[in-house]
């Protein structure tokens, strides 16, 4: 028989098409499993494709090598290819994977709305910015304090009716009753006048305590400045010049303040201080007086020769005045709405 006997012919066509089927099958694959599986069934010893190689033997033998290189092209030609579109499959899965995974970084070039901060600290910050400009430095305290340094320095003994006029908290410290949370800042008066020789111009804000229902003027927190001012020859006249500059520094005008006669066990005399608002209403700020020579003796001062006059203002109350507020409670609830007006 020669090559182009039938049984060679039929054997070399049907590679073709088996072949042509193969090559269709790989390009239709759609993924790298679904080609990996095929793999076997398409082209694999048990596929029809290889299964001609078996019906090579019985062509005749002058028919044979035509025939096999026939054959052997078909298979190295879908082998080709399958390689070829496994690599085409894999490429485009990896690029899908990486579009998948992708972190859109754009979003981030818009910044965030810049945050401000609480209009309690920007008062508390331009209180102390008035005072040093008036020639003040800025001094700090514990807000938790010695019974002692709130109470018994500051010329309220022991049972003393005075200290009733503080609902205080105290803290589960030591000997009952001889830790606190303070509930004013002249504590600071008595550590800056222990730790420091006069002359002294000072303010000390800070965070205060007391057991008081939160009312439209009242919070159980609040803050308090306090001033101290210790050097020879300080009197009542200076403390009010003080008060009357600060007035007018902080509030500017249309704003008027006033002192009443008050009592504090730990100023001799004292004063209450009130400012009076442009729609001629009067909000109590703080108290104030000539720092009784008792205290500056305790702490180390003496009264023969220094005098000196402190201040202890209510900031929220500072800054209800001066924004406008009409419920301090409105400066906790934490509403951006209301915040960010100010
Ligand atoms: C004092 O605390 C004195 N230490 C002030 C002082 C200092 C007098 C130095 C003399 C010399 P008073 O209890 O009145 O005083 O409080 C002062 C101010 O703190 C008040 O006028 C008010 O503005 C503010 N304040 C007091 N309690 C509260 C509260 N619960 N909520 C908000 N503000 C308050």
């Amino acid at each position: 028989m020669s090559a182009d006997t039938p049984g060679a012919e039929d054997l070399q066509a049907e590679a073709r098409s088996l072949a042509a089927a193969v090559l269709a099958a790989l390009s239709a694959a759609a993924g790298t499993a679904e080609l990996t599986a095929a793999r076997a069934g398409l082209f694999g010893k048990g596929s029809p494709l290889a299964g001609l190689r078996r019906r090579l033997g019985s062509l005749p033998p002058a028919d044979r090598p035509a025939a096999g290189r026939a054959l052997s092209g078909a298979l190295a030609e879908v082998e080709e290819r399958y390689e070829s579109r496994l690599a085409e499959l894999r490429a485009s899965e990896r690029r899908g994977l990486l579009e998948a995974e992708r972190l859109d970084l754009t979003e981030l070039r818009e910044p965030p709305p810049p945050g401000r901060l609480h209009v309690i600290t920007q008062t508390q910050r331009r209180l102390e910015d008035v005072f040093c400009a008036m020639g003040y430095t800025v001094a700090e305290g514990p807000e938790i304090e010695t019974e002692w340094h709130n109470f018994g320095a500051l010329n309220f003994p022991p049972g003393h009716p005075a200290r009733d006029m503080y609902d205080t908290l105290y803290v589960d410290h030591g000997a009952p009753g001889s830790t606190l949370l303070r509930t004013h800042t002249s504590p600071v008066q008595v550590r800056v006048m222990q730790g420091q020789s006069p002359p002294l111009f000072v303010v000390a804000p800070g965070r205060c305590y007391r057991q008081d229902t939160a009312d439209a003027t009242h919070m159980p927190v609040f803050h308090q400045i306090e001033g101290l001012v210790i050097d020879e020859d300080i009197t009542l006249g200076d403390l009010a010049g003080a008060i009357e500059t600060f007035t007018t520094a902080y509030f500017g005008p249309g704003f008027t303040s006033r002192l009443r006669p008050s009592y504090f066990p730990f100023t001799e005399p004292s004063a209450e201080f009130d400012v009076q608002r442009p729609d001629g209403t009067w909000l109590e700020l703080g108290g104030c007086g000539m720092v009784h020579p008792s205290v500056l003796e305790v702490c180390g001062v003496d009264p023969e020769r220094w005098s000196g006059f402190a201040f202890g203002f209510g900031i929220d109350r500072l800054a209800m005045l001066r924004y406008g507020i009409d419920d301090l409670r409105d400066l906790w609830t934490n509403d951006v709405r209301f915040l960010e007006q100010f």
